[in-house]
């Protein structure tokens, strides 16, 4: 990596896809790494220790952006929301100055107190208690997938087991038709792109877009009596909300809870069949099931980056930062970093890795994790049970986003449990 050291040379490193014009704060050391380039996606960690290592924020000289990617950092700027707003984008760009891309997400790119509504309708649909009424259906698919795959032996961890439990569960569940479930995942990968730089990524999984479809079945016609989709309309309705905005929450769930479930499986897989001393500890331990798939995020981040904008002048990392200032935040980063974790870039279920941001921290955490936890919880518990080892047959081909870390393929061998 070189360090860019005077403005000039700087200039000289802007992306094609730069959309900011800010200058660097004074003494912030400056970095032309381009964190959306695909070699850096495909190999981010040298980079992201790299990042940590030329301090608490850094100039991103090639977008005129502040990044953080030290764990202390990263979770100063995700829990203070009032200095960092995600109203004005959590992606590359400035929503008061540039075009925005993607449909306006209730939650996501809000701030209280728009945010606190909308996220108190969604808390109520997804909390952790009532994960229960799911917990057998989710099990019952959980045994059919593993049938399956145990069946074949041989087997793409990817397609078979990360992407089959989810498609299985996710769309039911929320209660959407069977018509264009396909759709689901280029749409997500499109909008994961999206908040990234518009780069050749981005352009190339704009053809998987779906919006209107997405939109459309938000609304409560489309969506199957009981199901969790209806039942956010039930608490949205109790809350005074038109129908119109009770989809908007609706499509939120469907945008944000399917990729990341599938890469945070796919990631859990990866990081269990590289690590057979890991895998022999949740065979003998398969309450560990939890621990392991946790973990696995903070291992592999599947959510890699967000934004925040700073909302007036405000110091970070003893800067100050012109306010409107874009700030990435490298979640993964975070999560190896050596000054919060002991050996952070080994795969241990047994350590405590509470405070890691894979899912993020403050008002914005991950309201699916719930969700996310059943399935994969009860899918790592069952393989535990029902698979003897689960081994690498070949590399696993890595599949770029902007935004996510995951997986195209992951060839593996399952061996029964006698
Ligand atoms: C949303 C949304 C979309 C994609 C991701 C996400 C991880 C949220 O529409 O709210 O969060």
């Amino acid at each position: 990596m070189r360090v860019v050291s005077c403005p000039s040379e700087a200039a000289a490193v802007r992306s094609p896809h730069c959309i900011h014009d800010a200058a660097a704060p004074a003494g912030m050391p400056i970095s032309d790494l381009d964190p959306f380039a695909p070699d850096f996606l495909a190999e981010p960690h040298a980079g992201h220790a790299a990042l940590r290592d030329l301090g608490p924020v850094v100039w991103l000289a090639r977008y005129n952006i502040a990044a953080v990617a030290r764990h202390a950092e990263v979770r100063e700027v995700l829990r203070d929301w009032e200095s960092f707003s995600s109203a004005r984008g959590v992606g590359m760009e400035d929503l008061e100055r540039h075009d925005r891309l993607r449909l306006p997400s209730v939650i996501l790119e809000t701030d209280p107190p728009l945010h606190t509504a909308s996220r108190g309708v969604l808390a109520k649909a997804l909390a952790p208690a009532r994960m229960k009424l799911f917990a057998e259906e989710v099990a019952s698919k959980a045994d059919a997938v593993l049938d399956a795959a145990l069946t074949r032996g041989d087997i793409c961890g990817v397609a078979d087991l990360a992407e089959a439990l989810p498609l299985a569960v996710f769309p039911d569940l929320i209660g959407i038709p069977q018509q264009g479930r396909a759709k689901l995942l280029p749409h997500a990968d499109m909008m994961f792109n999206s908040f990234g730089p518009r780069n050749a990524l981005f352009a190339a999984s704009l053809a998987g877009a779906a919006h209107d479809w997405v939109e459309e079945l938000g609304k409560l016609e489309h969506l199957a009596p009981g199901s969790l989709g209806a039942e956010i309309h039930r608490i949205a309705g109790e809350r005074g909300y038109d129908p119109a905005e009770a989809g908007k929450l609706v499509r939120a769930l469907l945008q944000a809870g399917l990729d990341t479930t599938v890469n945070g499986l796919a990631a859990a897989l990866l990081c269990l069949s590289d690590a057979p001393g890991q895998w022999e500890r949740l065979r003998a331990e398969p309450d560990l099931a939890g621990a392991a798939f946790d973990e696995a995020v903070r291992l592999e981040s599947p959510v890699q980056t967000f934004f925040r904008t700073a909302a007036r002048e405000v110091e970070l990392g003893g800067f100050r930062l012109e306010p409107g200032t874009k700030v990435l935040m490298f979640l993964g980063a975070a999560n190896r970093d050596p000054r919060r974790f002991d050996d952070p870039d080994t795969y241990l279920i047994g350590r405590n890795a509470a405070d890691h941001v894979g899912f993020g921290t403050g008002i914005h955490h991950c309201i699916g994790r719930p969700l996310a936890k059943l399935e994969a919880e009860t899918l790592l518990r069952r393989l535990a049970v029902r698979v003897a080892r689960i081994e690498p047959l070949g590399p696993p081909e890595r599949r770029l986003n902007n935004t996510v870390r995951g997986l195209a393929s992951l060839p593996l061998r399952l061996v029964p449990a006698a």
